[in-house]
């Protein structure tokens, strides 16, 4: 599959990369250093809902500022390459229809939930970040990796194993980190572009929500509720809520936290979670994601909704 995978990448004229809605840094860097790799004959997909801006934080990484949007999408691609995406429901319309219609798409993932939508998948569940899956490829296939490719692969897994924290991250994971340093990247830069250029209203919204969120059966569960009122006070775009879950997992005692948000079909849901797995609390919705990190959309108003998520992870505790 990793060779057929090269040949169709190789084969077509006309490339288009999908990162998924609401995107991480994760899929945007693996994103730009697929781009680098490809070259020319490839766009990258940057899928924002309500058309926000893509995070600021990760301008710095190389093409991304030349990538589409949904305003800004062609329709005339022989090839679409989905990175980091879950499932089919993390690619959505317009991008989802060019998706759909096109004969060749590939998939490449880390996403244990992973079914295989396209027609190539190389989907490998478990591994830290697809960064760290992409680097495998390039190394499989024997390219070289350059310093733009680095910067790029170096802050997907950077992002998506919490700095070195989670346990996705083995002895293999640090052996790439410490060959993409040898390539010549500055790790110490990459890491305060990533966490360190925090736009203020950001902190000031995550700080109000830390500040009322709620604790029950002895602080075993934590969490907390972003209204629509809420969002518009601090002007709240879409990644101003990533982080908000870990801070509260990171209480003592915390065994499952929760980020619940108003949206227009109902509520979003963070779930992060200590020994619990949290794909099973995601699962009862239809969502998914990773044992320690997952999420979810109910088709209800924010109360209803944590009524809901506190019954499910009431019974599993
Ligand atoms: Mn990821």
């Amino acid at each position: 599959m990793e060779k057929e995978i090269l040949n169709v990448i190789e084969n077509s004229s006309k490339i288009l990369i999908i990162t998924h809605v609401n995107p991480d840094g994760d899929t945007l860097g693996s994103a730009s250093a697929l781009k680098s790799f490809i070259g020319d004959k490839c766009d990258i997909l940057i899928q924002i809902e309500d058309n926000f801006q893509f995070p600021s934080t990760y301008h710095f990484l190389p093409h991304l500022n030349n990538a589409l949007n949904f305003s800004t999408l062609k329709n005339r691609y022989d090839l679409v390459i989905a990175l980091d995406c879950a499932s089919i429901d993390r690619i959505i319309a317009p991008a989802r229809e060019i998706f759909d219609n096109c004969e060749n798409t590939i998939a490449i993932d880390h996403h244990k939930t992973n079914k295989g939508y396209a027609k190539y998948n190389h989907v490998r569940g478990g591994i830290s970040s697809t960064g760290e899956v992409l680097y495998d490829l390039f190394k499989i296939w024997n390219k070289e990796i350059t310093k733009e490719m680095a910067i790029g692969l170096y802050s997907a897994i950077l992002t998506d194993t919490g700095c070195f924290k989670y346990e996705s991250t083995t002895s293999h994971t640090f052996e790439i980190a410490s060959n993409l340093s040898k390539i010549g990247i500055n790790t110490s830069e990459i890491a305060d572009l990533c966490y360190t250029n925090k736009p203020k209203n950001l902190v000031l919204f995550q700080n109000y929500l830390i500040t009322n969120a709620v604790f029950c059966l002895n602080d075993k569960i934590a969490y907390t509720l972003i209204t629509k009122e809420i969002q518009e006070k601090f002007q709240a775009k879409d990644e101003y809520t990533e982080g908000i879950c870990e801070t509260l997992r990171s209480i003592r005692n915390v065994e499952a936290a929760f980020v619940l948000k108003e949206t227009q079909i109902g509520t979003k849901v963070s779930i992060r979670t200590k020994d619990l797995d949290a794909t099973k609390i995601a699962g009862h919705f239809q969502g998914g994601g990773h044992k320690r990190a997952a999420g979810c959309t109910i088709k209800e108003k924010l109360n209803k909704a944590s009524e809901m998520l506190l019954g499910v992870t009431k019974e599993l505790l």
